[in-house]
């Protein structure tokens, strides 16, 4: 039997020595191993931050302890530690473990996060909740040197000045984010960690100097003076106490020794601090140490993302490449012939594919930082200045700046294109991850065009027609592989391609999930001799309105994955409806809810929006 199954967790782990801390860290750094590859999820982060969580579980009691983890992708070992050891093997999958923190799973599981930079607004609204109450606790949260890169930390790290009330903050500093971390902060944490000169003096005047006099003065006192202003000129001065936190590190983050001792520290402390642990990410597997981009987030086999491509229907082929690759290399292309054009990332240049271009067009190759708002600005000025800028960015991720995309882009009509990727259902990354809002979120905002390529090839063509498009551009395509179709559509602004002929039926379908959905559905319903027309709505906004006005007293279907308020098929219903085009409408998408972890297929089963299901609907309809 192995430690980590002897073991009554969490109390147990406050009884354990360093070393027996180090064999558990082994058992759980070979469970996160085997679960990751057999479930997908993040590995590199998790197999970082072991010895870290095992430490501030030695340290502190939770739940009584709040602990939050920004982003909440590298919440494993405390998902272990935390009693769900018998459950762990479920991570990601239907009904198992969440892959990041969620409080209906637990109660050690404080608030529910995915997205980055969120952990210090929590912990400040913890903070003034705890002063409030009078109540008794520690609230940690550790965030890493990728998160820093995101405004919120800054606006939680100024309010938190104020609050009068302790916290402790560790900055679990591993110099990425999912690929190199970037910017000046980065830099700087990388010139803390770098000072060794000042790190050897650490600790050491006391223990040389104790019981020593200058004069009248004590030797300690002097030299711990001298020691704060070598630590200034060595460190370039310590931004961190100018937010009232008290500065500890670096701290080896694999040394169970420092770990327990600076948390103990902190601890006893009466006033905020940050701590700042050095880790490697990927520690103990090679590939994720050498490749920590690479083992960031894994599939549990890219397959996964396929399967639901390998039907073979006639009417379109797989592709080889992914819609990130499709843009990404189009892109690329586009760059050598157009100088003008500049790509823009918030922290996802792998995940959007846009490493090509980075690789191509180093210059050209804006990675922000986690910084979603800010780089819808920053692309905004851009396109004042005469550029063409691309900001790939995940539809989850794109809610950051809803705000900045209505005002500083829209607002003001400039040409910057939104190459919007994980648009739709993602899978097992679940509620946090899900691109189900956006449709509902851009349908609404003037001087906004919107289109869904149905496959790589429109992808391609859109892009190409993006180029000398002077106005604010969205274009969303799924997550994973493409299917190609053998129409190729002419792109003309606004205009709707049919894909089977006339009938009486309309199946208005957006973007490549949902024009593959629309087309088994008309072939399923074909074999009850029941004819439809499926119609590839590529510009989703503004709708092909003479296509539209021909619907009169026809059955329309429309097909999206996007939830119902708000979306496509809401808005046809209201130009239908508006313009007294009286016809039968019917919306096929997804339920106003947030949708939990599960492979994308289960998720379309268990929403009824199989083709099957929806035939079987639109049977009951019309035949009523
Ligand atoms: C708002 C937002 N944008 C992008 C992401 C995608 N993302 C997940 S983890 C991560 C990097 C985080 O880096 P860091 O905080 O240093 O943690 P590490 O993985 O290095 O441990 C990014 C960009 C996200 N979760 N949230």
């Amino acid at each position: 039997m192995s430690l980590i199954e002897k073991l009554k967790l969490p109390n147990d782990i406050k009884k354990l020595s360093d070393t027996e801390l180090a064999i558990l860290a082994k058992d759980i750094r070979q469970l996160i191993l085997d679960t990751v590859i057999s479930n997908g999820g993040h590995l590199a982060s998790n197999l970082g931050v072991v010895e870290l969580t095992l430490a501030l579980y030695k340290v502190f009691d939770f739940p009584k302890d709040k602990l939050i983890f920004d982003v909440g992708h590298q919440c494993y070992t405390h998902k272990i530690l935390s009693g769900r050891l018998d459950k762990f093997s479920s991570l990601r999958k239907k009904d198992g473990l969440s892959g990041f923190p969620k409080r209906e799973e637990s109660p050690y599981d404080s608030f529910n996060t995915g997205h980055s930079s969120s952990a210090l607004s929590i912990a400040c609204g913890f903070m003034r909740a705890k002063k409030l109450s009078s109540e008794n606790f520690e609230i940690i949260s550790v965030i890493g040197d990728g998160s820093l890169t995101g405004g919120l930390i800054f606006e939680a790290l100024n309010d938190s000045g104020n609050i009068g009330e302790k916290q402790i903050i560790v900055l679990n500093d591993n110099s990425m984010s999912i690929s190199k971390n970037v910017g000046a902060m980065s830099n700087y944490l990388l010139r803390l960690h770098n000072s060794s000169f000042y790190n050897s003096l650490k600790g050491s005047v006391s223990k040389t100097f104790s019981g020593m006099k200058f004069g009248k003065i004590d030797a300690v006192k002097v030299l711990e003076n001298l020691k704060k202003r070598i630590k200034y000129a060595v460190q370039g001065g310590l931004p961190f106490d100018q937010f009232n936190l008290k500065y500890f590190g670096p701290i080896d983050g694999h040394n169970f020794k420092e770990l327990i001792n600076v948390l103990e520290t902190a601890k006893k402390e009466k006033n905020s601090v940050i701590i700042h642990v050095v880790t490697k990410k990927g520690r103990g597997y090679l590939p994720a140490e050498i490749n920590p981009d690479k083992y960031h987030g894994i599939s549990a086999s890219k397959c996964g993302d396929k399967k639901d491509c390998e039907e073979k229907t006639g009417e379109f082929e797989n592709s080889n490449e992914t819609f990130s690759e499709v843009f990404g290399k189009t892109l690329t292309e586009m760059a050598e012939k157009n100088r003008k054009i500049v790509a823009v990332t918030a922290a996802m240049s792998d995940g959007t594919g846009l490493t090509f271009f980075q690789n191509k067009f180093p210059e050209r190759f804006f990675d922000v930082g986690i910084a979603e708002a800010h780089a819808v600005t920053m692309s905004a000025a851009m396109s004042l200045s005469g550029y063409k800028p691309y900001f790939a960015v995940y539809s989850s991720f794109l809610q950051r700046g809803f705000d900045e995309l209505l005002l500083d882009v829209c607002m003001q009509n400039l040409p910057v294109t939104f190459c919007i990727d994980r648009a739709g259902i993602v899978g097992e990354d679940g509620e946090t991850h899900q691109g189900i809002f956006d449709l509902s979120y851009l349908m609404m905002i003037p001087n906004l065009t919107v289109c869904a390529p149905k496959d790589a090839q429109e992808l391609k063509d859109v892009l190409k027609f993006s180029e000398n498009f002077n106005a604010p551009l969205a274009i969303r395509y799924p997550k994973g592989y493409s299917k190609c179709y053998k129409n190729k559509n002419k792109i003309e602004y606004s205009k709707w391609e049919k894909l089977t002929s006339d009938s009486n039926i309309y199946l208005l379908a957006v973007g490549a999930k949902m024009v593959e959905i629309a087309f088994k559905t008309s072939k399923l319903l074909k074999e009850k001799n029941i004819l439809s027309t499926v119609v590839n709505c590529l510009f989703v906004k503004p709708f092909d309105i003479e296509l539209l006005k021909s619907l009169k007293d026809k059955y329309v279907f429309t097909f999206e994955d996007n939830v119902v308020s708000g979306g496509f098929g809401a808005n046809i219903s209201l130009f239908l409806n508006s313009n007294n085009i009286n016809c039968t409408v019917n919306n096929f998408a997804f339920p106003d809810k947030f949708i939990s972890h599960a492979s994308v297929s289960e998720i379309y089963e268990m929403n009824n929006l199989t083709s099957k299901n929806i035939a079987l609907k639109i049977e009951k309809i019309i035949k009523k």
